[in-house]
């Protein structure tokens, strides 16, 4: 019998499935009494460029690696309208539930997905042709509807890329926590413990964050090297904040 671990994943539905009026059905999909998952955070997120950028870094140099941005930012299915350009991002918790969001999802490639698992998430989705700028076909780009975590050390990554501590109940927060007992400040993509004028205040004293990323706070004001970039732990206090980086 399979190992049976208590897991979160974190689930975005993408621009492409609200603009097809997907997002009930896939809630319903994952619902605690198809799946025994359950919600243990979910917000509406107008994606921000650094939240983009961090979340498809893996990507970054490959040719779809510009319209996966756009993509994500609602920029290709919404052109017209910026209200719209949002994705629903949540943190569903459960057993096995990294590997059972996957099979209910489906591949990477919508085509492949409908070929594999009839009925899966994705065997909705579609390819798009891309061309480059002298109108040559370079490949195809997957709007395939969802993003699901893929391992353990993603589903981490990716929770504390797009949520806060606080924006999960503490009694199903998984991830190490700490109470801040600095000011940290953030203006034009510096990060300074002093306020200056025009500069946000983006962690203060008594706030919680993820211990990880008070980690990386602190070496990078040391000018230590950093476990990971800043801009990881910085997108998601610029999560529909007015100050953003783009
Ligand atoms: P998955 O979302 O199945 O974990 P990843 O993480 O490898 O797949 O890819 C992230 C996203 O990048 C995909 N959801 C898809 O939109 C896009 N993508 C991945 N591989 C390709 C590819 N070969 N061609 C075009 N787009 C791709």
């Amino acid at each position: 019998m399979a190992e049976q671990n208590w897991e979160s994943s974190l689930v975005l539905i993408k621009p492409d499935a609200l603009k097809n009026s997907l997002t009930g059905y896939i809630l319903s999909r994952m619902s605690e009494f198809h799946t025994g998952l359950r919600f243990a955070g979910l917000k509406v997120v107008a994606v921000n460029l650094a939240l983009a950028e961090e979340h498809y870094a893996e990507h970054k140099g490959k040719f779809f690696y510009p319209s996966l941005l756009d993509y994500i930012r609602g920029y290709l299915h919404y052109p017209d309208d910026p209200w719209r350009r949002r994705v629903i991002a949540i943190v569903y918790q459960g057993v096995n539930a990294i590997q059972n969001i996957r099979d209910i999802c489906g591949a990477t490639n919508p085509h492949n997905a409908r070929l594999q698992r009839p009925g899966c998430i994705r065997s909705l989705g579609t390819i798009v042709p891309l061309y480059d700028e002298n109108g040559k076909f370079i490949g195809e780009r997957t709007d395939n509807l969802i993003h699901a975590s893929a391992n353990p050390q993603d589903a981490e990554h990716e929770i504390k890329l797009w949520f806060l501590p606080t924006d999960i109940p503490p009694i199903m927060r998984t991830f190490p926590t700490e109470r801040s007992k600095e000011y940290f400040y953030y203006k034009d993509t510096v990060i300074s413990p002093k306020y200056t004028p025009g500069s946000y205040c983006f962690i203060g004293p008594g706030d919680i964050v993820w211990k990880s990323d008070m980690k990386v706070l602190h070496q990078l004001l040391k000018g230590k090297k950093q476990a990971y970039s800043t801009h990881a732990v910085l997108a998601k206090y610029l999560i529909n904040k007015e100050i953003e980086n783009d």
